[in-house]
């Protein structure tokens, strides 16, 4: 089956015609984000102040646009604002990072750590009113009529669930929300606690509030535009 069979036989193509911007309304556009982009830190001191979930809600919603292979949406956010569960999942973490931290990482790990100040301890994950955890949906899964279920591949899955938390970490950073990106090792507990399915395997955990009163971040920069902007044009 040609391609265009295929996708005809699955979907209309209709027209796309979103609303074209100015160039001064590009300017203005994408320097508000960069300016609200530019104050992003990975913050590890949360103040236990609430943040209401319909914000949190949006975010997800934004981050659910992203693209994905093959339109698969492989993912799912799981967001635990509940402190019982909070604990139960920071307690897990912390088994485990103490584990990593003392045995399972390298010397060479821990000290491109070392200037960062981060150790097992992960207080943050209680701290934080919500902790979003994403899970990659590794395979597809379908239930069928006759009630057995079906297992069908997925494709680019890291890539796709890589855009979307990017979109996720974008949106909560624009509406004044300070994020952290933890990646507990393994993270299998989570799935457990959390009772996701067979094809779901925990991505990233991310808490998300303001930060605490006097939270303190490492002083590190970003690298100059020059050394990641490259461009190649016409000369004249
Ligand atoms: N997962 C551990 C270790 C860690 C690893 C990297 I690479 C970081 O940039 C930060 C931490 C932890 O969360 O502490």
């Amino acid at each position: 089956m040609s391609e265009s069979t295929y996708r005809s036989s699955r979907y209309p193509f209709v027209p796309y015609k979103p609303p074209r911007f100015s160039i001064e309304e590009q300017r203005a556009g994408v320097q508000l984000y960069l300016n609200r982009m530019s104050r992003r830190r990975t913050v590890r001191e949360y103040s236990d102040e609430p943040v209401p979930y319909e914000i949190i809600e949006k975010a997800i919603q934004a981050a659910s646009l992203a693209p994905s292979g093959a339109n698969q949406q492989p993912w799912s956010f799981v967001v635990v604002s509940d402190p019982e569960l909070k604990r139960q999942i920071r307690l897990a973490a912390e088994e485990e990072e103490k584990e990593s931290y003392e045995h399972r990482m390298s010397q060479e790990w821990l000290d491109a750590l070392a200037p960062l100040g981060t150790d097992w301890h992960k207080p943050h994950i209680e701290e934080a009113p919500h902790v979003i955890v994403v899970f990659a949906q590794i395979y597809g899964l379908e239930t069928l009529p006759d009630g057995t279920q079906h297992k069908y591949k997925h494709y680019y899955v890291q890539e796709s669930v890589g855009i979307a938390v990017g979109m996720l970490l974008s949106a909560l950073t624009f509406a004044g929300l300070a994020t952290l990106t933890h990646t507990p090792n393994p993270m299998g507990f989570l799935g457990q606690i959390l009772q996701r399915p067979a094809n779901e395997r925990a991505f990233v955990l991310i808490p998300v509030g303001y930060p605490a009163e006097d939270a303190e971040v490492p002083a590190i920069t970003k690298k100059p535009l020059d050394q990641v902007a490259i461009h190649f044009e016409k000369k004249s």
